[in-house]
């Protein structure tokens, strides 16, 4: 016998929607509860099964602590401006609020069918101008912080594409999607000045509790690095080279100076004999990526320009190269080399035939850079002294001579923050016809999206939003003056990086989102989502969050006090889900076949929420097994409640034991996001279940109630068949009895000379001389120790009795 899914998830979600059993009271006395997902992306492919496994987890938390009595905030939204829908848009001559629109209904059909215990009425969507007007208006809170500004910055430019590409997007010099030549050029871009929050953002991670590698990433991306700017004359010209190191302690070991290609000073010092070379050299290097001119094992290449500097602590003479392994990104753009003690400068010196000297003692600078600690040696005052105080000492006599000071620097680089494409928020900036640029006033958000017929790229590296006469040509409202509006658009990155805000306050028409609300909101408690937006999501929301925390607006320095991040769920043949490889696996068909209680069972089951794992159809089967046995053991073929469950009944020690260790195994299994021990546990209950002849109707309530947070449409179902008239979901978690967890009896192993020969059992506190006799009169030890002598017994109250004899 089998229970009719379909009829049962069905209604209990129509009682949800009718009752609003899962709205939230944002000003409840109760104490409360924030569990957040990373809101979806509506594609046009639908939800995919991976969704459901973190959605599952924050539902499981967002009911079970509903039940232990908490004002629980769970709700769900669309982050839905972004590329896919534009391009889509592109292809089919669509509109891509239509499309964008279509795919929301259909994501929300999808949750809905797997019961989520969202507060709909709190549904968000980045793209509604409701939404995005705060978007804009915390845009201009950046621009008033002077956070957000225009510079010509090289971006990766795709002329067939007609639209700059993140690096990315961007593969051995061409685009991603298509193949199409993408080259480096300077354009005026919007830029975020996220380099500014650097070292609160490394800092502030030791205030919340998330996933070590995710932090370690975040801190990598940061890239604090502490060392020196050193200046270097250069020969011949009134110009001087700064170069960051980590090592200035190594300034004596400098064979030479390498520029990056695109530094300013390279056209200046190039000799006019070696002009052409270096011209060569930097039109090859154009096209190559960061990531690729860093690598460590690639060959190195460069050229000498002709020029030299002059090494501040001896004044020898160094030559000058530029090289693309030295980034015109990071610290000054330029390095002083040192071969003997930097992988890279060994590498290249080896191959140019530059000379190597050792400062540092310790390795072979022969055979291979040393790059350890060590004793200084050729290195005039710092000979003796070890690295880190040599470092000292060479930053106190560069600051003393004026030739360099102490220098921290961040990888971290500002926030490229425009995008050339339609499907975005507008940023709310005028360019006066006197070259001036003023922000939008805020009575005026939101500036929304025209509609356009055409949103083809403006070919010029406009957004096609320079296409819209109508909407670019204004006049500025305080001065009378005409101007043009600012034609990019913001990143998909701005809309989710403040979303858990407005769930707090959804409807708000005055503020972003009322003060004493967010001031009992915040943090969020829990955050569930996928590890790859580690660097990217993760580390802008923390950046406008402190953003906003510096103007007010939140009580926190922190937006999430926990992150998890779920395991993938791979393919059955453990590879990654994808169309191409057509082991896709789609929510609706198992919904439809087993329902959404089993897939939820399913893959909380699977393995601990952070495993990847690859699906299997048998494991599906496995859950939804099991859930059919739960309705047999507790339902008869009419629908009514087994005559197994009685009210008043004598339970064995044992069963009841059993109940209790449930009740709180699966309570703290829960509470640790340890869903998996959790279902063996109420498994085992089952199985005890199964043997006893009558069940405790408190114990099948207690039961179902552990059940509800994982299968609630099931666990709704039963509660109404056990005579309940109101919803399981709005019960009290049930408790357990801390002395019913400890056995009464013990098992004592009784040995003869060491060796075990039976086992009895005994009440717990049996004295020790009861659980002699008790041993001596064992059956088998009797038998085994007649005619001997006994020499010695052992008693260990609660574990073993020994008998020595012969
Ligand atoms: C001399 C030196 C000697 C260095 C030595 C290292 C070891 P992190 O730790 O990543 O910050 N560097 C500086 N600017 C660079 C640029 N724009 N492109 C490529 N490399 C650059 O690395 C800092 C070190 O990376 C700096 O310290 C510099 O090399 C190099 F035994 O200076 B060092």
């Amino acid at each position: 016998m089998s229970y009719d899914h379909r009829k049962i998830e069905k209604k209990w979600q129509s009682y949800w929607a009718e009752h609003k059993t899962f709205s939230t009271n944002t000003d409840s006395e109760k104490d409360k509860y924030y569990v957040l997902d990373m809101f979806p992306y509506p594609s046009g492919a639908g939800l995919h099964v991976g969704h459901p496994e973190g959605y599952t987890a924050t539902d499981i938390l967002a009911r079970f602590k509903r039940m232990q009595g908490y004002e629980v905030l769970h709700t769900i939204g669309w982050d839905a401006f972004g590329l896919p829908a534009e391009q889509y848009a592109l292809d089919t001559g669509n509109n891509p609020r239509e499309f964008t629109n279509h795919n929301i209904n259909n994501f929300r059909r999808q949750l809905k069918s797997l019961g989520f215990s969202y507060d709909w009425e709190r549904e968000i969507n980045t793209t509604d101008p409701e939404y995005y007007k705060w978007t804009q208006w915390i845009f201009l809170k950046l621009y008033e912080k002077g956070l957000a500004y225009i510079d010509e910055v090289p971006v990766n430019w795709c002329p067939a594409l007609g639209t700059v590409l993140a690096n990315e997007e961007v593969i051995d010099g061409k685009s991603e999607r298509g193949g199409h030549p993408v080259v480096r050029k300077p354009m005026k871009q919007w830029m975020l000045k996220i380099t500014e929050y650097a070292e609160r953002l490394l800092n502030d991670l030791d205030k919340v509790d998330w996933p070590e590698h995710i932090k370690e990433m975040q801190r990598n991306w940061i890239g604090k690095s502490e060392g020196a700017e050193i200046t270097f004359d250069v020969e011949g010209f009134d110009e001087k080279i700064t170069v960051f190191s980590t090592r200035p302690d190594t300034l004596y070991g400098a064979t030479y100076v390498v520029l990056a290609p695109e530094h300013a000073l390279v056209d200046k010092i190039t000799t006019p004999e070696r002009a052409e070379t270096v011209d060569i050299y930097r039109r090859e290097v154009q096209s190559k990526s960061d990531l690729e001119r860093t690598e460590l094992s690639k060959e190195k290449t460069g050229v000498f320009t002709g020029g030299y500097a002059i090494n501040p602590v001896n004044g020898e003479k160094l030559p000058i190269w530029i090289a693309d392994y030295v980034l015109i990104t990071y610290g000054s753009g330029a390095i002083m080399a040192v071969p003997a003690h930097d992988e890279r400068d060994w590498e290249f010196a080896k191959k140019f035939e530059l000379p190597i000297v050792e400062v540092v003692s310790g390795g072979n600078v022969d055979q291979a850079a040393y790059t350890e600690d060590g004793i200084h040696v050729n290195s005039g005052f710092l000979d003796g002294l070890g690295k880190k105080e040599a470092i000292d000492q060479m930053i106190d006599w560069l600051e003393a001579h004026k030739a360099g000071e102490r220098k921290t620097t961040y990888r971290l680089r500002d926030w490229l923050f425009s995008r050339q494409r339609y499907w975005g928020e507008p940023i709310p900036i005028l360019h006066l016809e006197d070259g001036t640029i003023k922000p939008v006033p805020e009575e005026e958000l939101p500036l929304t999206l025209p509609e356009m017929e055409e949103i083809k790229p403006s070919g010029t590296g406009e957004s096609p939003l320079a296409l819209a006469e109508d909407w670019v040509n204004t006049i500025d409202p305080e001065t009378g003056m005409k101007a043009r509006r600012e034609t990019n658009t913001m990143p998909q990155w701005a809309g989710s990086c403040w979303y858990y805000l407005r769930f707090i306050d959804p409807k708000n028409k005055e503020v972003l989102a009322d003060p004493d609300k967010l001031k009992k909101w915040l943090p969020v408690d829990v955050y569930i989502g996928g590890a790859e937006h580690a660097v990217l999501h993760l580390l802008y929301a923390r950046f406008w969050h402190k953003v906003l925390f510096d103007v007010g607006v939140v009580p926190t320095e922190e937006p999430f006090q926990k992150l998890f991040n779920p395991g993938m769920i791979l393919g059955e043949n453990n590879e990654k889900m994808s169309k191409s490889k057509g082991n896709v696996v789609n929510p609706d068909d198992i919904v439809h076949a087993y329902g959404a209680d089993s897939l939820r069972l399913y893959e909380m089951f699977m393995g601990p929420l952070d495993a990847s794992i690859a699906w299997s159809n048998e494991g599906l089967d496995g859950a939804r097994r099991f859930l059919d046995r739960v309705w047999r053991l507790l339902v008869t073929e009419e629908g009514t409640l087994s005559a197994k469950v009685k009210e008043t009944v004598d339970v064995s020690e044992e069963y009841e034991r059993v109940y209790h260790q449930t009740v709180k195994k699966v309570t703290e299994d829960i509470s640790h996001l340890r869903f998996n021990t959790a279902i063996s546990q109420m498994m085992v209950f089952v199985n005890e279940s199964n043997k006893q002849d009558t069940i405790p109707t408190a114990f099948v309530e207690g039961f179902v109630k552990l059940l509800s947070p994982i299968v609630p449409h099931l666990a709704e179902e039963l509660w109404e068949i056990l005579g309940q008239s109101s919803s399981i979901s709005l019960e009290n978690w049930p408790t357990y009895d801390e002395s019913k967890l400890v056995e009464s009896t013990v098992e004592v192993v009784l040995q003869i000379n060491g060796k075990v020969r039976s086992k009895i059992k005994v009440a717990k506190d049996t004295a020790k001389a009861a659980l002699e006799k008790a041993a001596l009169d064992d059956e088998i030890i009797k038998e085994k120790i007649s005619g001997q002598t006994i020499r010695k017994v052992i008693v260990v109250p609660g574990k073993l009795v020994n008998i020595v004899a012969n």
